[in-house]
């Protein structure tokens, strides 16, 4: 089976599947993405993806040529074509060809790309005995430069944060922001459990408004737990009982340590594995019965 991949309407061989060297995107990162999980040939979460790309593209001036249902529809063609069951796809909106300037005027035709592939994941064990941290010296990007709520095809920031963590043998790193706080990793929000609260910075503090922390902020609450956004420095992170990180690839990972420092018993908390396994519980539903994540019957 030769892979295809949806490009600006058509789906084509990925030899042909190119944006010219004038695309903003590529000379300027100029452009939005996002990457979705496919369980079982069904794209887990796609209505908050396509609403996030375009709330990415609207906050850039970034206007996509088709319609959010056509973007759907484009990743379930693009999905069904290349047979994939369980698997990754990614969106990708650039800004278009333009002149070696950075005027968007003299820009045209956003590339919309959409490609479906296997995915990598974090080793296994990790997901057993759990993941340690550094935190990175280069912190996240201020949100009065490029807000990290907008899921940008400039990644750059997040790419020198990683090569921290993974200089130092991790496969993930701590980013603070501006303030000191703690932010997000480089590609996972962050959560970490004390006297059984659970707490997660807030979209203020300069993060992604992950799709998965969404949905495990549910999760827990369904659950009965108490869920708080509150800001939070690296010492609630030495001092917490557990830690876990969540994202489109890691899903939930346990955190067992940052700095060097062990965090709680140095293994994945009790809490943790309950909402591990209240994921999966829902990847295998396929989402939650009333579609949005924040539709709560309360
Ligand atoms: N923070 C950042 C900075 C991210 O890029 C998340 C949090 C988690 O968000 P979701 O919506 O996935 O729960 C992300 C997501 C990849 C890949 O290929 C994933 C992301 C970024 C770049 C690549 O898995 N991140």
């Amino acid at each position: 089976m030769s892979s295809k991949v949806y490009i600006n309407g058509a789906l084509v061989p990925v030899a042909d599947a190119k944006v010219s060297v004038f695309d903003h995107g590529l000379l300027y990162g100029d452009g939005v993405f996002e990457g979705i999980r496919v369980y079982g040939a069904k794209v887990f979460l796609l209505n908050e993806h396509v609403r996030r790309l375009y709330e990415s593209a609207r906050a850039i001036f970034l206007e996509i040529p088709i319609t959010p249902q056509e973007m759907v529809d484009a990743v379930e063609e693009t999905i069904a074509a290349n047979q994939i069951g369980d698997g990754y796809v990614r969106l990708v909106v650039t800004r278009g060809a333009g002149t070696l300037g950075l005027d968007i005027r003299k820009t045209s035709n956003p590339q919309v790309i959409v490609i479906a592939d296997t995915i990598t994941l974090y080793p296994r064990e990790i997901y057993e005995q759990g993941m340690k941290l550094i935190t990175a010296s280069t912190i996240r990007n201020h949100p009065g430069a490029v807000n990290p709520r907008i899921k940008s095809l400039n990644y750059l920031n997040n790419i020198l944060a990683k090569i921290e963590g993974t200089n130092a043998g991790c496969v993930e790193a701590l980013m603070l922001n501006h303030k000191g706080e703690v932010a997000e990793c480089t590609g996972d929000n962050i959560f970490v459990i004390k006297d059984e609260v659970i707490v997660t910075p807030p979209t203020d503090a300069g993060i992604l408004e992950g799709i998965t922390r969404n949905v495990v902020m549910r999760l827990a609450d369904d659950a009965g737990f108490v869920v708080v956004e509150q800001p939070m420095t690296r010492h609630d992170i030495y001092t917490a009982d557990e830690c876990f990180l969540t994202g489109t690839a890691a899903e939930v990972i346990p955190v067992v340590s940052l700095d060097g420092r062990p965090i709680g018993s140095g293994t994945p908390g009790p809490i943790t594995l309950e909402l591990l396994d209240l994921f999966q519980t829902l990847k295998e539903q396929g989402g939650f019965d009333n579609g949005d994540i924040d539709d709560d019957d309360e």
